[in-house]
């Protein structure tokens, strides 16, 4: 892809409302993200992975294959132990999220924690199978301390394996025994990855990357897979919905929040804060019509799909939410949070309110979520923001909004597919099968400065279903596409035939928002129930499925990327490739792990070519099951005449020809 280097700010994203704000920021004096990016080239030694700075001899940079560190490290030992150790902070962030989740769980079930009850039943008892944990005749919070205590136990624990790769299909399971990376606890693996990457442990490039595939596992079944599925529990399975989209959310005669982070507690406490009727009282008592709520990033998506919470925008539109001068207060907890939020909050009359006890910014107020009251804090953060309401200069919010619709959890899947009693994939596995839908892809992750912004996002998918291949999609990805309505059913007419077919029958977009980025576990469970449905191999590396981060920059990206690959996928990254120093690094992930796992992770920059590895792959993986030859156009297109259109007007195709 293109350095996206020193261009003018229109180049920079492909979203009106950011360009706009762009200019806006220019005017002001302000700097973000897609500024800084001009000024800041990247290190080429670096950006390639072969600069080692794992110990103060160095810093090493490798510059040529045959380079060593002062150690005698190789290019390839460096270039696998940064990538190492990258998805090990990325597990790390995923997972100690989950373990926040299952220890709330824990305070909620033994009454520890006040103010909630467990949302969802069902997802409780199915976890709770899941788990090995006994349903039948015994009280709701019985089975969700246990619930809760054998998920606080699988981050802890020493030998054995995690609980929930048995969700995974059986020859996974053995290909996991096989290569001994089925993670025993969560944290085993990431404080063993660490420990492995310093100074002087292991050296091969291949040992060293088999424990970051454990790590990623660990992180995938184990911390996001617990993560989701506790906070179904605690605050609901997500629902399809819809909502709205972008920086036109934002409203300029009542009290705007953002909510911007990861974790789903503080967001779903700053929500039910802001319906009481004391606190809109209150705000109307400073001149504001009511309180408006909207998210950045992950924090978004969970309540987005949960509550209906418009996003503001993803990664890239943190900075320009405070630029427009209505935010009253943005308020963070974990993750994805620029630094940069409180110089140019200071720049306007923005409140930036960090929540989290691991993460204070300098500049902003710190107001730390009280765990055992979260409700109080909610509200001290929402009265702060009131507060700020009348300290308003100039603003300028864009007018651009899209509608979309999300919470695709795979629960609602299996219902939208079968209905409430025989709720299933069979549909879903059928047209597969038949080349209705020509195969699967997950598009995820963030946005990168270093390319425009959407721009691959929205090419490559509006590619895949143009092919009839069904989108899933989560974390920043979603929103992207959310922003052009491509989680929309309308957004079938950009459909293949194939495709356009099943979402006449089952009225879905060609594109399903699946939740955050831990949600990725959704993905995982799906896969895995494609699997179980039959007619479609015994594997998830059977299917024909991609994984693809078009515009990644985060080490949780790397760590989704790699439990995707040990699952059985084939993964496409694409921006940079932070491996470029080393092709002995590329081989063993792309031909190496190809052998091993069937599944491979490979970087490409050009968003052509990765559509066109991807819809090679699941041509091959189609031809690999002997199915149906996919034939476009075998299908009929919405809106184009059929058959019956010749003989009689009131025969024409749903929409009119
Ligand atoms: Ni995912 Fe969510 Fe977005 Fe990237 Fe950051 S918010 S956890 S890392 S930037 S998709």
């Amino acid at each position: 892809m293109e350095d996206n280097t020193k261009k003018a700010p229109r180049k920079k994203t492909i979203d009106p409302a950011a360009e706009q704000l762009l200019k806006k920021a220019e005017k002001d004096g302000v700097s973000t993200a897609f500024s800084r990016v001009d000024e800041m080239k990247a290190c080429s030694i670096g950006l390639s992975g072969i600069c080692c700075k794992n110990c103060w001899m160095g810093p090493c940079r490798l510059i040529k294959e045959d380079s060593r560190g002062i150690c005698g490290a190789t290019p390839a030992t460096v270039a696998a132990r940064n990538m190492a150790r990258a998805v090990a902070g990325g597990s790390a962030a995923h997972s100690d999220h989950g373990r926040d989740v299952a220890l709330m769980l824990r305070g909620i079930a033994d009454g520890s924690i006040s103010g909630f009850q467990i949302a969802d039943e069902t997802k409780l008892n199915n976890v709770a199978a899941d788990l090995g944990i006994e349903t039948e005749g015994r009280a709701i919070n019985d089975i969700a301390l246990d619930v809760a205590n054998e998920a606080v136990a699988n981050f802890g624990r020493q030998e054995g394996e995690l609980s929930l790769l048995n969700r995974a299909p059986a020859k996974r399971q053995e290909i996991w025994k096989k290569l001994d990376i089925a993670p025993r606890g969560v944290d085993r693996e990431i404080v063993e990855m660490m420990h492995r990457t310093t100074m002087g442990v292991d050296t091969d490039p291949e040992h060293v990357l088999m424990q970051s595939l454990k790590a990623a596992l660990g992180d995938g079944w184990g911390g996001s897979m617990l993560a989701t599925d506790l906070q179904d529990i605690i605050f609901g399975t997500p629902w399809a919905r819809r909502g709205q989209v972008n920086l036109g959310v934002l409203k300029e005669d009542e009290v705007n929040i953002v909510m911007h982070g990861h974790e789903a507690l503080l967001s779903e406490m700053i929500v039910a804060a802001s319906r009481d009727p004391e606190i809109i009282k209150y705000a109307e008592s400073k001149g504001a019509k009511g309180i408006n709520l909207s998210g950045i990033c992950c924090s978004s998506n969970e309540t987005l799909a949960r509550q209906g919470v418009p996003p503001a925008g993803n990664f890239l539109h943190q900075e320009l939410a405070i630029v427009t001068g209505v935010v009253d207060a943005m308020v963070v907890d974990v993750q994805c949070i620029f630094q940069a939020l409180a110089d140019v909050a200071s720049s306007y009359h923005t409140k930036l309110v960090a929540t989290s006890h691991k993460a204070k910014i300098p500049g902003a107020e710190y107001i730390p979520l009280d765990e055992k009251n979260p409700i109080e804090t909610a509200k001290q953060i929402v009265r702060l923001a009131i507060d700020n309401f009348p300290n308003r200069k100039d603003y300028e919010i864009p007018p651009h909004v899209s509608e979309l619709i999300a919470g695709f959890s795979h629960e609602y899947i299996r219902y939208m597919l079968g209905g409430e009693f025989r709720n299933t994939l069979r549909p879903l596995n059928d047209a597969i099968m038949e080349g209705r839908i020509m195969g699967l892809a997950g598009v995820v992750g963030c946005n990168n400065p270093r390319a425009t912004q959407d721009a691959a996002h929205t090419y490559i998918v509006r590619e895949l279903i143009k092919n009839d291949v069904l989108v899933v999609q989560t974390g920043c990805g979603a929103i992207a596409s959310a922003k052009y309505g491509l989680l929309l059913p309308e957004a079938m007419a950009e459909a293949g035939p194939g495709l356009q077919e099943i979402g006449e029958t089952v009225g879905i977009p060609p594109v399903l928002h699946m939740g955050s980025c831990v949600d990725n576990s959704r993905i995982l469970t799906i896969l895995s129930d494609v699997v179980a449905e039959g007619g479609l191999g015994d594997d998830i590396s059977d299917l024909p499925a991609v994984g693809i981060a078009p515009e990644w920059m985060s080490e949780k990206a790397l760590a989704i990327g790699e439990y995707f690959v040990a699952s059985g996928a084939y993964v496409i990254f694409g921006v940079l490739n932070p491996i470029s120093g080393s092709p002995v690094v590329e081989d063993i992930m792309k031909n190496k792990w190809q052998e091993q796992l069937q599944g491979r992770l490979e970087f490409e920059a050009d968003p052509a070519e990765i559509v066109k590895k991807t819809l090679a792959h699941i041509k091959e993986r189609r031809a690999a099951l002997g199915l149906t030859e996919y034939k476009p156009g075998k299908y009929v297109r919405i809106g184009a005449p059929t058959a019956f259109d010749a003989n009689s007007k009131s025969l024409q195709t749903p929409h009119g020809a």
